[in-house]
Formats: C-alpha cells, structure tokens, sequence
C-alpha cells in the first residue's frame, strides 16, 4: 500500500512537469514603452550570451525613443544592431556593462528586428544562438 501511494504521487509529479507549456515554448520577455515626462519613450535591454531581455520591445511611431542598451560583463564582445532605414532607424553599437544610450525616431510602423551583429569565426552568429529581439512601432 506504502508502494502505491509513491508511485502515485510520483506520477503526478511526472504529469505536473511535462504539463508545463513554457518548457519548449520561445522566451519571449515584451516590455512597451510609455511617454515620459521628457517626451520620450524610455526603454531599458539588457543583453548577454545569448539573449537580449526584453525581446520585444513596443514603442510608437513619430516620438523620439531612447534605449539603454548594456550587456552582462563578459569576454564576449556584443552589439546592438537595427537596420530599418525605411522607418529612419540606423543603429549599430558596440555594448559593454555601462548602459549605452541609443536614439532615434522610428517614422513608420513595423517590426524591426534587433540584434547582435558578432560571430566567432566558423560558428553560428550570435544572433542565430538567440541573441536577436523585434522592435515593434505602431
Ligand atoms: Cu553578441
């Protein structure tokens, strides 16, 4: 009977865990931006190996935004890299631990994406290991 009752609770843990939906689903961390005081969208990234937190960033179009871009401290070097010319939007920064301010005013809705543009040699970019989000205007 002991046996039983561990074996029971034991599936249930199983069941619990495999249950849970976020185990393959893709990390997706938005944050959108509000107007501040300045009249500018504040937006704050963090980034490292590999990933960039948040991972969609939500801002509007036609007001000037501000992004502080930092990364983790790491032998690895990182940039912050959006190439979106038809909504006026031109970055490509190299980061370090100490924020990096970024501006610009997006003129056209969309998404965008952001990412790092680096890649060691013969391996994958930084931006297919993960470390990529989407800026979205609207
Ligand atoms: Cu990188």
């Amino acid at each position: 009977m002991r046996t039983t009752l561990v074996l029971l609770a034991c599936c249930l843990g199983l069941a619990g865990g495999s249950g849970r939906a976020d185990v393959t689903a893709p990390d997706e961390a938005t944050y959108r931006a509000t107007v501040s005081s300045d009249g500018m969208q504040h937006a704050k990234i963090e980034g490292g190996s590999y990933f960039f937190r948040p991972n969609r960033v939500i801002v509007k179009a036609n007001i000037p935004v501000e992004l502080a871009v930092s990364v983790g401290s790491s032998l690895i070097p990182h940039t912050f890299v959006i190439q979106a010319p038809e909504a006026g939007i031109a970055v490509d920064e190299s980061l370090s631990s100490t924020a990096k301010s970024i501006r610009f005013t997006p003129t056209a809705a969309g998404s965008y994406p952001f990412y790092c543009r680096n890649r060691l040699l013969f391996f994958e970019s930084h931006r297919d290991k993960g470390m990529e989000g989407v800026l979205v205007v609207e």
